[in-house]
Order: structure tokens, then sequence, then C-alpha cells
């Protein structure tokens, strides 16, 4: 484990907001233990252990029935972890995995049947090497007859670059955290203004509206400077938005976040009962069990 690492909250506090039945957390990871499931090689950040069993655990605490388990880079493409989760969650977690170029159709298939209906693609520099879009293109096309998404993670300042790749892209985009908007601007500003454009412009792209926490300059626990964004793609775009709690929070610097408060914060974002159905049921079922 990194020497700064900040581990998991021990102890969260159990959330106001009842999620309503169903409710999905489509956003979290696993690490390790690795013990069984090594880190790999080319990672940038070495975390603590969290594995399944305490991701279940969370789940059932926090008041959700299933999760939504993305591979996480310091896992590289070896997706042993996240698919084994996968495989004792008794059909309650599917998963989003990173692929190497030349992953096999046999391999494709098992991770199908284990439950994994995404592949991701990180643009963010302090934690991949940089991957050519042409490599990322003939992987979009491997995954699309599979009936698979792409979840994408960026930088606001590098979306431009990436448009190009994005409409390339034959499936589903679900963008990582809003597309980690400068929340020091207005919500009005231009660099907000051309994440909502990109929802506009294209209705196969998704938004999660989590992280409030990576995003926050006022901090915890209420994040107040991040509702008026998230609250605005909510209320946009009802039927493309997902909430993910993003245990066990990898890179968390500054302070590790409460679970049982970010819960509490899905309210704020989503502020009828139907709205909240949809961002937590209705959506992430479309996308991920259908
Ligand atoms: C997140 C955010 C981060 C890390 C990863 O896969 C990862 O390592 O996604 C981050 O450091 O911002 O969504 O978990």
């Amino acid at each position: 484990m990194d020497p700064d690492w900040l581990p998991f909250h021990p102890n969260p506090s159990r959330p106001v907001f009842v999620p309503p039945p169903g409710a999905v957390d489509a956003h979290c990871h696993v690490f390790g233990p690795a013990a069984e499931f090594p880190f790999a090689a080319q990672r940038k950040y070495t975390p603590c252990d969290a594995g399944r069993e305490q991701l279940f655990a969370l789940r059932d605490f926090l008041g959700f029935d299933r999760n939504v388990i993305v591979q996480a880079t310091c896992h590289g493409t070896d997706n042993r972890a996240m698919v084994d989760a996968l495989r004792h969650s008794s059909g309650r977690a599917r998963g989003v995995a990173s692929l190497a170029p030349d992953v096999s159709d046999a391999e494709l298939r098992d991770m199908h049947e284990a439950g994994v209906r995404g592949t991701r693609f990180n643009f963010v520099r302090r934690l991949v090497d940089v991957t050519p879009h042409d490599v990322l293109e003939s992987i979009a096309a491997r995954i699309a007859p599979l009936g698979w998404h792409v979840v994408v993670y960026f930088e606001a300042a590098d979306l431009p670059g990436l448009l190009g790749l994005f409409d390339s892209i034959p499936t589903d985009i679900v963008v990582d955290h809003m597309g980690r908007p400068d929340v020091g601007e207005p919500v009005d500003g231009p660099g907000f203004e051309r994440f909502m454009r990109l929802m506009q412009d294209n209705p196969r792209v998704w938004s999660k509206v989590s992280c409030p926490e990576r995003l926050s300059k006022t901090g915890p626990p209420a994040y107040d400077d991040v509702v008026p964004f998230a609250r605005r793609i909510v209320e946009t775009f009802p039927d493309r938005v997902l909430w993910g709690t993003d245990w066990p929070h990898p890179n968390m610097k500054s302070h590790m976040p409460d679970d049982g408060k970010l819960v509490d914060y899905v309210p704020r974002i989503a502020t009828t009962p139907d709205r909240q159905r949809m961002l937590l049921v209705d959506n992430p079922m479309r996308l991920y069990w259908e």
C-alpha cells in the first residue's frame, strides 16, 4: 500500500435517505486482495485490499441491492478480481472490464457469462499510459456485438480532443463523474456547457453523477458546490444518469468520504422519488441487466 494511501472509511454512518427497492451502486471497485489477485506491474498506485465481501457488506448496510463493479487501473487488464466478485454476487453484480487489444473471443464470452457488460477507456494520465485511439476503436468494435457499452474517464480539459473518438464508438458511452468539471466555475460556464452539449448532441452518452468528494472544493460532508452540476444533469437527462459510491475511493488524498453521507447526497441531486428511482434503479437496470 502506498505510504500516503487513505483506506476506505472503517465505520460509515447509516444514511438517512432510504434508497428505493432494487437500488444499484453503479460505480464501485474491488482491490485484490493482493495475495489472491496481485496488482498489475504497470499500476500507478498500490491501494489497500478491498475485497468483495467488504463491498457486499457495504451494499447491504447502505440499503442497496446491486453493484456495478468497475475494473480499477491498479489491476490493469487482469480482470480476475472483478470477475471473481461478479461470480460470487448471486447475480447481484455486473462488471466493466479493462481489455487488452488481443483479448480473445473466448475470454470475452467468459466475461459476458460472468456478468461483464462494458469496457472502460481511461484517459486520466495520472492513472494510465496513453492508448492510441485506433486501438480503442478496435476494442469498441469487438464488444459492440455483445451488447456491451464503453465507460470513459477523462479530465474536463481533454474532452475536445476525445470528441472524434466518441463519435466513432458504436455503443452507448457512459462518462465517469460528469467529465470531472471544475466546480469553481459557474454551472452555466463554457466548461460545463461543453459537457452538456456532448450529452445533448449524442443521445447515446450517459453520465455518472458520482464523486462529489473528488470534485468539491467546499468539501465534506455536504459537497455543496457540486450539487448544482449534478442536479442539472439529472434534471436535463433523467433517463441517462447513473450514481455510485466509488467505494473504496482510490486516490482520495484530502479526506476519506463517509459512504453513508454520500448516499445522503443523492436526494439533493435527484429531488423527487421519480428521479431517484430512475437514477438508482430504472437506468442501471436497463443498461446492465436487460
Ligand atoms: C474512480 C477514480 C479514480 C481511480 C480509478 O480505476 C481507477 O484507478 O478509477 C481516480 O483516481 O480518480 O472512479 O475510481
